[in-house]
């Protein structure tokens, strides 16, 4: 899997793909992770990405040109399977979507900067838009950091342990049970009898019932349309 991404600020990005779990992915070369500096793109003597927007009013406007440039670039060189537009107004990230883009083929990660990109850029060069959250960043970077950090780790063999990251909060639509490691007793703070007595049925249980308190008590929106088993 290759996943690229256009930005007007790579070097944002350059040290978060440089270091961490991403970095031995993509030496194990599971996936291969290119940040491409949009201005390469532009026609400008400046090398400017932006404009001001017509019909007036404040922030720039990042124009269509050197992103279509860009796009169609990198799609004569390969298959993409998306093209993505990391915008405050997208689709929510969650587990189902990053599930979806990990199975998915190439991608290209546009982030947005200034005010966001010409309407044209979604009209017409973009498959998909996705925000990380209900605030507001200065740019796109950290929001295909994020998105690239969920989609490579579903990957088999990015983490360690390959079932890991199936039994991850959200997967099956709960939240985490409790964990315990040694020592069994610290001052007095025990770790629950059931975890020690060594009956995998009972344990399985007992962590299902505690995943579906949880997820009542912290996160009830989860459970909405399901009933209280989890099924
Ligand atoms: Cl994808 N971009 C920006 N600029 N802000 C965001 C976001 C994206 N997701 C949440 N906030």
């Amino acid at each position: 899997m290759r996943i690229d991404i256009l930005s007007a600020v790579p070097r944002l990005l350059d040290s978060w793909f440089g270091e961490s779990i991403l970095q031995r992915a993509q030496a194990k070369g599971t996936v291969e992770v290119v940040v491409h500096d949009l201005r390469q793109w532009s026609t400008d003597k400046h090398r400017r990405l932006d404009d001001y927007p017509f019909g007036g009013g404040a922030g720039m406007v990042m124009s269509v040109e050197p992103i279509q440039r860009a796009i169609v670039e990198l799609k004569s060189q390969r298959p993409y399977n998306e093209v993505i537009y990391l915008s405050p107004d997208g689709e929510l990230l969650d587990q189902p979507l990053a599930n979806h883009l990990s199975t998915g083929g190439n991608l290209i990660l546009l982030c947005g900067h200034y005010k966001g990109v010409d309407e044209r850029v979604r009209e017409h060069l973009v498959d998909r838009e996705v925000s990380i959250g209900n605030y507001v960043l200065t740019g796109g970077e950290l929001a295909a950091a994020v998105l690239c950090d969920a989609i490579i780790r579903l990957i088999p063999g990015v983490i360690g342990d390959e079932t890991s990251a199936l039994s991850d909060s959200f997967q099956d639509g709960l939240v985490a049970p409790p964990d315990y490691t040694r020592p069994a007793d610290f001052q007095g703070w025990k770790v629950p009898d059931v975890l020690l007595s060594g009956h995998q049925a009972r344990i399985d249980a007992w962590r299902h019932q505690q995943a579906v308190e949880r997820t009542r008590q912290r996160r009830p929106d989860l459970l909405k349309g399901e009933d209280m088993e989890g099924n």
